[in-house]
């Protein structure tokens, strides 16, 4: 079995990719690790747990050592929002800390690492619809130009040093497990707490606003898909193009209030429109189809269905807000009466 890292293991997909790996290599041989303490039980309990700062080649180093890791997922980075407000930090992260995590794996002769790229390599410039797999990226934000160095950086490492990099640019990733965390595609995983808790929404990007996006259960299956993959099938390593969906934020809302009665949203776009405005429409992800046998499996109204009853079922219980622990003193759901959702399994 593979002895396997995966670094950003408390972030959005870092979290559902350990308990994912878990199941399928065997919880003793997934090690996760985080710059704070996981608050999961799920994640804490079901496999080993490290601290690590991706930045620190001894933090890495260590780890790397302690568990006889061959394979690295690393996850762990700062989203476009969060990077637009601080981007020395960003770039220090998302590039400082790839390059440790290649430069180790190089020494040590890890067989393979997983680098998630995005859609903000991107720009202006790119063509927005049914982007293509090779074109011009010239992205605008820091997050964007941490991301084309990262897949330049992995092919670099696979050509130069045989070193064995796959990649893909994920699009907006929808999940229920963690509360994301500075992402400008946030607003889609937002709206569903706001949903669920009977609450008006205040969405930050215009209501006609269409993004590529993905449920986390489809972008947990491509990062596995990948590393499976066949090497000698692979054209592209860094940096595929991958997609399942594209909708408006109106059309999400609009998707929502098919299953839950009264729900309001208004729409003022702040700072993260910008960005969203330098992304895609839709992707062209015909190459990781073709070269690994790429295939999403949920669209608009399955998701809708499958966050809906996830997250009901949590207000229900008074954990809404979870952030995989219960939130000092939260009460959601147990005293509020839940709006009238009424989830139609037809709309899937
Ligand atoms: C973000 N969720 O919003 C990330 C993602 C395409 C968007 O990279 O920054």
């Amino acid at each position: 079995m593979p002895r396997v890292l995966v670094t950003g293991a408390v972030g959005q997909i870092g979290s559902e990719l350990v308990i994912a790996l878990r199941e399928r290599y065997g919880g003793s041989n997934i090690i996760a690790a985080g710059h704070e303490t996981p608050p999961s039980a799920g994640l804490r309990d079901s496999g080993p747990f490290e601290l690590i700062d991706v930045t620190d080649k001894q933090s890495v180093a260590a780890v790397l050592n302690k568990y006889d890791i061959d394979r690295i997922f690393h996850l762990a980075g700062i989203l476009s929002a969060v990077g637009e407000e601080n981007p020395g930090i960003c770039y220090e992260v998302n590039v400082g800390g790839f390059k440790t995590i290649l430069e180790l794996s190089r020494e040590r002769g890890i067989s393979q690492v997983f680098f998630p790229s995005s859609i903000a390599a991107f720009g202006r410039i790119t063509p927005r619809d049914r982007t293509p797999q090779d074109t011009i990226l010239s992205p605008s934000t820091m997050y964007g130009i941490t991301k084309v160095t990262g897949e330049l950086f992995g092919d670099y490492y696979y050509h130069r040093y045989g070193l064995d990099v796959r990649g893909v640019r994920y699009p907006g990733i929808i999940s229920s497990e963690t509360l994301p965390g500075g992402g400008t595609t946030d607003y889609a995983v937002d709206i569903f707490y706001a949903a669920v808790a009977g609450k008006r929404y205040s969405c930050f990007v215009r209501e006609d606003t269409v993004l590529p996006m993905m449920y986390m259960p489809d972008a947990i299956k491509a990062a596995i898909s990948l590393m499976e993959a066949e090497l000698s099938g692979l054209e592209h390593h860094s940096n595929f193009n991958l997609t399942a969906m594209s909708f408006s934020a109106g059309d999400l809302a609009r998707e929502i209030k098919k299953h839950v009665s009264g729900f309001e949203v208004e729409y003022a776009p702040d700072f993260r429109q910008g960005i969203a405005d330098s992304w895609p429409r839709s992707i062209d992800d015909s190459a990781a189809r073709r070269e690994w046998g790429w295939k999403p499996d949920y669209d608009l109204g399955a998701m809708t269905v499958d966050m809906l009853d996830k997250l009901t079922r949590r207000f229900r219980e008074g954990r809404l807000y979870r952030k995989s622990a219960p939130v000092e003193g939260e009460t959601e759901g147990k005293d509020a009466p839940p709006p009238q959702i009424r989830i139609n399994t037809s709309c899937k």
